[in-house]
């Protein structure tokens, strides 16, 4: 084991831009509930030239030398195309920092929508790339949606129509039926890919569908693959009947018999798996629903439903908040922004409907209109990123989050301060962790979350433990994390109510409270989070191979052919130049 200082000390130059930035490739890992913990060396290089140290669980054993196809809407990889050079990229999050090292291990094969510009190029005739594309180390299997894919299954159902709906947000809901027709034959052709990817595994597949992009897929590859074990992580939240019911008559019914498809549907909480339930007890009547064992017998099989809450590589994020740079860019942001006792405050988030960003603002009215000694006592940075701005509800929330956030410092604002810093543009995570480990709050207003992460990436930021955690109940988290102020972000009064308690909390409290949080946080990783849906999977297929008798090893598969990988924003706001001003 190293310490920090070690650590820090072996420093090789990155592969990608020698000479511009150096890796670090050692990490300081504390083995903790999980018995099998590992360095990794995770080399990334997202934005032109960065670098995250991974620790991770070696996973790898539960996969029991199956192969491991992964199926996501976004690429791990993207090929990006300049005036001078192709070069690329790593989208940042959780999901592909835990992934990507399991399927480097497991010589797996991703299969993703090709979306970079420079995808075509970078792949072979049928959209295979080894990668990481320095040291491959397994397969990337692009697949390439046209404008018009794009339109009717990304931004028309899965966006429109799923992603409202899942969120109960329903005046955002638009149903076209061509929409519709595009999502089935997206999903058919994403199926399709996954199933010769399955044929070129070396013995027997283990397919994990992500999301709500591909409701369809799993039975559509149980059609073509027989006995294929599947499963699928769900990452919003399932509605109950009355709200899947505003799709027409059939929808509703494909849907749910697309999911069943799974051997396991994963969802971040029970509450979550129970609306599924309550939806097949509705549209498909004759499906055996056993509530309390999370189970519907469906065709002669069972399929399993789960409660597996996502999480974070908290290591990681505490790291990045202890560094250096985050020490000098955290004091020179208090500096800047909490000088003389006033508080810092933060939020980040896509620019979301479901994220709760007005509700936000108008609670901060309230807050700053009740209360007017709480006037310069403290600053709130808002880091809000345009998003699916293709869409109009997007649009419009992002004209409207622009707005309200003019009018609040035109009227709250004096000129010794600015009561709102809107960054309306991504940020990197080193930067990220050093604002969350700066922030004495954090402001999360969802009205409707699957999990939410910011939660726990500023948990595990919070190196100094100051901070205070302001959680909407509506989020996953809030069924996990105990000692965070919950508010509910559609009650303004009650919101402002809670970011007064946050502002007031005595100093010990803050810090019992932010040490409980973070303890949880560290016995509930990312890692975690993966070995327990991969030992479920383990488990549940030894079961189904000793009721069988192993005809399934017979079923699946192909004939061990090659499966080596081949070789082959928007404008800135006044706000926001002055918060860069401010960092070293
Ligand atoms: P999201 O809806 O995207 O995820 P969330 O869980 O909060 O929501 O994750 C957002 C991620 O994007 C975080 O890692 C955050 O740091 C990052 N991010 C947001 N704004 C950013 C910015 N301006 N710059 C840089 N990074 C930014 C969906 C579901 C969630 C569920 C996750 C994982 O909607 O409920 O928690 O998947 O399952």
């Amino acid at each position: 084991m190293q310490t920090a200082e070690e650590a820090r000390a072996a420093r090789v130059a990155c592969p990608i831009a020698p000479g511009r930035r150096e890796l670090n490739y050692a990490a300081n890992v504390e083995p903790t509930r999980t018995a099998y913990r590992q360095l990794l060396e995770m080399p990334l290089c997202s934005h032109g030239c960065c670098h995250i140290i991974c620790a991770m669980t070696d996973v790898t054993k539960y996969l029991d030398g199956r192969t491991l196809i992964l199926l996501s809407n976004r690429e791990p990889y993207e090929h990006l195309a300049s005036s001078e050079r192709v070069h690329v990229r790593q989208p940042p999050g959780g999901l592909v920092s835990a992934l990507d090292p399991t399927m480097r291990r497991t010589s797996g094969t991703w299969v993703a929508w090709g979306s970079g510009s420079a995808d075509r190029e970078t792949s072979d005739a049928v959209g295979r790339l080894g990668v990481p594309p320095y040291d491959p180390a397994y397969t990337l299997r692009r697949v390439w949606l046209s404008e018009t894919d794009i339109e009717g299954y990304y931004l028309g159902f899965a966006n429109s129509a799923l992603w409202p709906l899942c969120h109960l947000l329903i005046q955002h809901f638009e149903f076209h039926a061509e929409h519709w027709e595009s999502y089935k034959a997206v999903n058919e052709r994403f199926a399709a890919a996954v199933h010769e990817e399955s044929l070129r595994a070396k013995g027997v597949a283990q397919v994990w569908v992500q999301d709500y992009h591909f409701a369809l897929v799993p039975a559509e590859l149980r059609r073509r693959a027989g006995n294929i074990f599947i499963h699928h992580f769900w990452h919003i939240p399932f509605p109950p009947p009355d709200i899947l019911r505003l799709l027409p008559m059939g929808i509703p019914e494909a849907l749910l018999t697309g999911l069943l498809g799974n051997d396991l549907v994963e969802f971040h909480t029970e509450r979550y798996a129970q609306n599924f339930l309550s939806c097949v007890r509705e549209f498909l009547p004759d499906a055996d629903v056993r509530g309390e064992s999370l189970r519907v017998g469906i065709d002669g099989r069972q399929v399993m439903l789960g409660a597996f809450p996502i999480s974070i590589d908290v290591e990681a994020f505490e790291r990045l908040a202890l560094s250096e740079e985050s020490d000098a860019r955290a004091t020179a942001l208090r500096q800047r922004y909490a000088r003389g006792g006033r508080a810092l405050g933060i939020s980040v988030d896509r620019i979301d409907y479901t994220k709760g960003i007005p509700e936000r603002l108008r609670a901060l009215d309230r807050l700053w209109t009740d209360t007017p000694e709480l006037r310069g006592r403290f600053t709130m940075i808002i880091v809000a990123t345009p998003s699916r701005t293709e869409l109009v509800p997007y649009q419009n929330l992002q004209s409207e989050v622009l707005a309200s956030v003019r009018q609040l410092n035109e009227r709250f604002g004096t000129p010794d301060w600015e009561p709102i810093v809107l960054v309306h543009e991504n940020v990197h995570a080193e930067l990220l962790a050093a604002v969350y480990r700066a922030a004495d709050l954090c402001l999360v207003s969802s009205l409707q979350d699957g999990m939410n992460l910011v939660a726990k990436e500023f948990v595990a930021s919070q190196v100094d433990e100051h901070g205070v955690l302001v959680l909407s109940r509506f989020t996953g988290a809030a069924e996990e994390i105990a000692d965070a102020v919950l508010i509910n972000p559609f009650n303004v009064g009650g919101f402002a109510d809670g970011i007064r308690t946050a502002l007031e909390m005595p100093p010990d409290e803050r810090r019992r409270r932010m040490r409980a949080m973070r303890a949880q946080l560290h016995r509930s990783t990312i890692f975690d989070w993966l070995e327990s849906i991969l030992v479920k999977c383990a488990a549940l297929m030894d079961s189904r191979l000793a009721d069988d008798g192993g005809r399934e090893r017979n079923a699946v598969g192909g004939d061990g052919a090659t499966n080596g990988p081949p070789r082959s924003r928007a404008t800135s706001t006044r706000s926001a130049d002055d918060w860069r001003e401010a960092l070293p």
